[in-house]
């Protein structure tokens, strides 16, 4: 293997193997040259290789466990699905063609700065960053038994104690999760839940210093959803994200944060929901904030900046 040789590698830290990009060149060039010496391969040919295809388990969310197709790995050493690679037979140049995923598409599990990413984490794109001292971490997992899903999410510190930022974000995290817990009942609407975790996130904010304005002001600009760009929870049933969320009559919120809410319904007795509030501090996120009048008047830029990179997410 050409392992440790210089250029991009990949690595899962610590004593595993470095593998070099540069392997892969290899593999293709060495593909170039027999497709170029075989008689029946035109001048000018282009070969295109279909990557592994990210499938949802049935018709629900829930990803299939990725691996990449073998072909597309030996040539292109891809571990992400979806993607397509062509090269030039004659030139032996290439072009890797990767899935466009909107910006919002960064995971719930993650260290440090990845942390702050929704989503990230799984087999095909693994949290492979080692854990330092200082990073906050979010799991964001549950069993299954007996095809019944559980949800717990959790943020601890990865040395086991707060810093007194990561502390106070936290503490404004479990505030909102104990006022939705209050609140929630037979006949509550769920984004009015969804509503009032915004409400005590920004309060609470406001009070550590990050913010500053009036609360009503506040969730007017949408700022909640600056911090807690999810829903506040989900249906929890045979699927993670169970079904009947939105069914005929009840209409999904078009507005930040809202509208990703996986139902906007009334609660029934014996519906089962997660809640999951949090506050993370996204790059891309934040940035639109700042860049936005209507909202960076509300920001305490220097609080943020510091606070922001300590805590990560919570
Ligand atoms: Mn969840």
């Amino acid at each position: 293997m050409m392992s440790a040789a210089a250029g991009p590698w990949f690595w899962l830290g610590n004593e595993t193997l470095k593998v070099s990009a540069a392997l892969f060149a290899l593999n293709r060039r060495r593909l170039c040259e027999r497709l170029r010496n075989n008689a029946d391969i035109p001048k000018g040919a282009i070969m295109l290789l279909q990557g592994g295809v990210q499938s949802q388990r049935y018709c629900t969310d829930t990803d299939v466990l990725f691996r990449q197709e073998s072909f597309f790995h030996w040539t292109f050493g891809v571990t992400e699905a979806d993607c397509f690679g062509a090269i030039d037979v004659d030139s032996g140049k290439s072009i890797l063609f990767v899935p466009k995923l909107p910006e919002s598409y960064a995971v719930w599990m993650g260290n440090g700065d990845n942390s702050s990413i929704l989503h990230y984490g799984h087999a095909g794109a693994p949290n492979d960053k080692t854990l330092t001292d200082g990073d906050m971490c979010l799991f964001d997992m549950g069993g299954e038994y007996y095809c019944y899903s559980s949800d717990i999410t959790c943020s601890f510190p990865a040395n086991g104690k707060f810093t007194a930022d990561q502390s106070a974000v936290y503490e404004a995290v479990l505030r909102a999760s104990r006022a939705v817990m209050k609140a929630v009942k037979p006949g509550v609407a769920w984004p009015d839940m969804h509503r009032l975790a915004d409400r005590v996130q920004l309060e609470e904010l406001k009070k550590i210093g990050i913010l500053k304005g009036d609360v009503d002001d506040m969730i007017k600009a949408h700022m909640g959803a600056v911090f807690m760009p999810h829903g506040l929870g989900h249906f929890l049933g045979i699927d993670v994200h169970d079904v009947g969320g939105y069914p005929e009559g009840v209409n999904r919120i078009e507005l930040p944060g809202l509208k990703s809410l996986r139902t906007a319904r009334d609660l029934q007795e014996r519906m089962v929901l997660t809640i999951e509030p949090g506050i993370y501090f996204i790059d891309h996120v934040l940035d639109q904030a700042l860049n936005d009048p209507a909202q960076s008047c509300f920001i305490n830029h220097e609080v943020l900046r510091v606070s922001g990179d300590l805590v990560g997410c919570v």
